[in-house]
C-alpha cells in the first residue's frame, strides 16, 4: 500500500467500521476514491474500491427488501398536501423536518441516518402540511421506490447542503436521476395538468446550512451553476434562519387555497378551512362541502380581504385564498 494517503483518507476509512448497509459503504468507497491522489502507486487501491463498489451494488440488487417495502412506503396523505424531501446524505433533511414539525426524526452527523421514509405534520398558519422525511439519494443511488414516492407526492422540497463545495453538481445529478425515471421538478409557479400529475412536481430548494463558513459564496455559486430553474431559499435548520420562508414556500407549492364556509347569520369558521385546489369555483366548493349542496346550490355570498362584503356571486365564481363563502340552497 502506498504510504502517501492524505489524512482525510484515514478519517473516511474509519467510517467503514460502522457502515452497515451497501448504500452507505458505496458512499464511503466513493469518497475514498475522491480523496486518494491518482498516480501509478495508487492504481491498485482505487481498482480495489471500484470492485467493492460493484460488489456492494450487486448486493443491493439481490436484496429483496426494496421490492417488498414498495407497498409499505405508500404514505397516506393527510392535511393540505404531501411534500417529499429529496436530498443527498447529511444535507440536514431530518433536522429541517424536526424544526419545521416539532417531531423527533433521527438526526446525526453521519450519512444515511434516515433509513425509511416517514411522514410528519408541519403547521402553517391555520393548516397542516405533510412532510415526508426520506433516506438520502445521490447520483449513484436512488432506490427503486424513491421516484414512485415523488410521483405520489403533491410537491418536493429539495435540500441542498451549503457546507459541501460540490452542491451544484450533487443536486443536478439528483435532478437528472429523477428525470431518467420521468419525474421532472418545476418552479413554484408552474401549472401541472392533472394527467401529468405523477411526472411533473413543483419544487423548491432549501439551501441549508447557511450558517456555516463559506455558505454565502456557495449559495451564489448554486444560483449560477445549477441547471434547474427551481427556486432557492437560504435556510439554516440549526440556527432557525429562513424557516418561515420555507413554510410559506412549501405551502405555495401545493397550489391550494383556504376557503372558510359560513352559515348565514354566523361567523366564519376560521380555525378549520377547506383546502381546495387553486382555480376552484363556488359550485366545485359546494360539491366538496356536501354533494347535496352542489345539486341545490342557488348562489353564494363572498367576503374577502380585497373589500368584498357579502357580495352575491354565481356558481362559476372562482374562489381565492382566504375567501369566506356562504352557500345558499
Ligand atoms: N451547521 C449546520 N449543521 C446542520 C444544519 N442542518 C443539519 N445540520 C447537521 O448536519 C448533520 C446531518 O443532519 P441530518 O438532519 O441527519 O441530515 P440528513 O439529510 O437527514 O441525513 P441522512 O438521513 O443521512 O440523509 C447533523 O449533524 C446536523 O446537526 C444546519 O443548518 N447547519
Ligand atoms: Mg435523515
Amino acid at each position: 500500500m502506498p504510504a502517501n494517503l492524505p489524512p482525510e483518507y484515514h478519517k473516511i476509512e474509519s467510517e467503514l467500521r460502522t457502515a452497515r448497509d451497501p448504500r452507505e459503504k458505496i458512499d464511503i468507497y466513493e469518497r475514498l476514491i475522491a480523496v486518494i491522489p491518482h498516480h501509478k502507486g495508487t492504481d491498485k487501491i482505487i481498482a480495489m474500491y471500484r470492485q467493492k463498489i460493484a460488489k456492494a451494488k450487486e448486493e443491493m440488487e439481490r436484496r429483496p427488501s426494496t421490492a417488498k417495502h414498495g407497498a409499505t412506503y405508500k404514505i397516506e396523505k393527510t392535511g393540505a398536501g404531501q411534500v417529499v424531501l429529496i436530498g443527498p446524505p447529511n444535507a440536514g433533511k431530518s433536522l429541517l423536518v424536526k424544526v419545521l414539525t416539532g417531531a423527533e426524526p433521527d438526526v446525526a452527523d453521519y450519512p444515511f441516518t434516515t433509513r425509511v421514509p416517514a411522514p410528519y405534520m408541519m403547521p402553517f398558519e391555520n393548516v397542516q402540511v405533510q412532510l415526508i422525511d426520506t433516506p438520502p439519494v445521490t447520483a449513484e443511488f436512488m432506490e427503486a421506490w424513491f421516484p414512485e414516492m415523488v410521483k405520489m407526492a403533491d410537491a418536493a422540497l429539495l435540500v441542498a447542503d451549503l457546507s459541501d463545495p460540490a452542491t451544484p453538481d450533487v443536486l443536478d445529478a439528483i435532478i437528472r436521476r429523477l428525470k431518467e425515471r420521468k419525474v421532472e421538478l418545476l418552479p413554484e409557479d408552474a401549472d401541472v395538468p392533472p394527467e401529468r400529475f405523477p411526472f411533473l412536481k413543483r419544487a423548491v430548494i432549501a439551501a441549508n446550512k447557511v450558517d456555516v463558513e463559506g455558505a454565502t459564496a456557495r449559495l451564489e455559486e448554486l444560483g449560477l451553476l445549477l441547471e434547474s430553474p427551481v427556486g432557492k431559499i437560504p435556510v439554516s435548520a440549526a440556527s432557525g434562519r429562513g424557516l418561515e420562508e420555507i413554510r410559506r414556500a412549501v405551502f405555495r407549492l401545493l397550489h391550494v387555497i383556504r376557503v372558510y364556509s359560513k352559515v348565514p347569520g354566523k361567523k366564519a369558521e376560521r380555525a378549520s378551512p377547506f383546502t381546495l385546489r387553486r382555480g376552484i369555483t363556488v359550485l366545485e366548493m359546494a360539491r366538496a362541502v356536501h354533494k347535496d349542496f352542489a345539486e341545490n346550490l342557488a348562489y353564494a355570498r363572498v367576503w374577502n380581504g380585497a373589500g368584498l362584503e357579502g357580495l352575491r356571486v354565481n356558481r362559476d365564481y372562482v374562489l381565492a385564498d382566504e375567501d369566506v363563502v356562504e352557500l345558499h340552497i
